[in-house]
């Protein structure tokens, strides 16, 4: 057995006015208490410092400048990378990147058990819209305050396994999951922000996008035989609500551990990455069973 204790670190909402020192103390209380709990690895939402800013439209796009981080580890969370050490745990958070050549990424990070960040990665399927859209509920603006991200979906060798990360809208699309796959990913990490109204189809319930968030994570575990932990930053931002519902799903697809609510919640689960094997080396050994000369137009067009 190979088993790395994971916990999903939902948080609750994160009002406009809320400091990044503020939520970097929740942040604590809940690795905290995933100390207590024996966790290994601490998962976190998308946009884990600050509230969900694409939803506010601003003509000048520079004035969102002051959602993102220019470093990382900062001041304001210089404290939670200190913590991660103290406890020797590694985790995992997201967070908007003001790279130093000018470049905005939704990013998310993987340290080790040192605090030391290992891991990156920018956000590849951007969802929403550039300019403000008056025939929606609400703004989901997140293509015109990031660029789609530039590093692929890599994976990291840590914690005795292979990690990899996605973020939010990356976890509906089976080519995240797949290329991740194909580098023989055990332990794939996902934060999100998700409305729980449609900003399109209001009549949509908020059941029926619970759904779509637990068949899209169920079936990338299964099809790729891997674990994958999804974690919500949930419930009512200045009148904005979004959905929890924070997942531990096992290779088989099963789920293991679910959020009951949209506050800060801890699910802690130990995760058996030798799990990952007999789906690996049976119904998706990808060497064995894929044909990819029929798989070309996905990258085609
Ligand atoms: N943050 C994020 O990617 N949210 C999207 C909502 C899409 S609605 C335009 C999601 O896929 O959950």
């Amino acid at each position: 057995m190979r088993i790395v204790n994971v916990a999903a670190a939902q948080m609750g909402p994160i009002q406009k006015a809320d400091s990044r020192e503020a939520v970097v103390k929740r942040m604590i209380a809940l690795m905290d208490e995933a100390k207590k709990k024996g966790a290994d690895l601490i998962v976190y939402p998308e946009l884990a410092l600050t509230t969900f800013f694409p939803r506010w439209y601003s003509e000048d796009r520079a004035e969102a400048d002051i959602w993102f981080e220019r470093e990382m580890p900062n001041a304001a969370t210089k404290p939670l990378f200190e913590r991660a050490a103290q406890h020797q745990m590694a985790m995992n958070f997201g967070y908007a990147e003001l790279a130093p050549d000018g470049h905005h990424f939704n990013t998310a990070i993987l340290t080790d058990k040192s605090g030391k960040i290992v891991g990156k990665y920018r956000k590849v399927h951007l969802p929403g819209h550039v300019e403000y859209d008056t025939n929606r509920s609400h703004q989901h603006l997140e293509k015109r305050y990031f660029e789609p991200g530039d590093l692929g979906f890599n994976v990291w060798r840590e914690l005795g396994g292979i990690i990899g990360m996605a973020i939010c809208n990356d976890r509906r699309w089976p080519e995240t999951y797949r290329v991740m796959g194909l580098q023989g990913v055990e332990l794939v990490l996902i934060g999100y922000n998700t409305p729980s109204v449609n900003a399109e189809k209001s009549e949509e319930g908020v059941e029926k996008r619970l759904f779509h968030n637990r068949l899209s994570v169920q079936a990338g575990a299964y099809q790729n035989s891997t674990w994958v932990v999804a974690v919500a930053k949930a419930g009512v931002e200045d009148g904005h609500p979004l959905f929890g519902g924070s997942l531990i799903v096992d290779p088989d697809g099963e789920i293991v551990a679910e959020a009951k609510t949209e506050e800060d919640e801890l699910l802690v689960h130990p995760c058996d990455l030798d799990a990952t094997i007999f789906g690996k080396t049976t119904i998706f050994d990808f060497a064995r069973h894929r044909r990819i000369e029929h798989y070309g137009l996905i990258t085609s067009r």
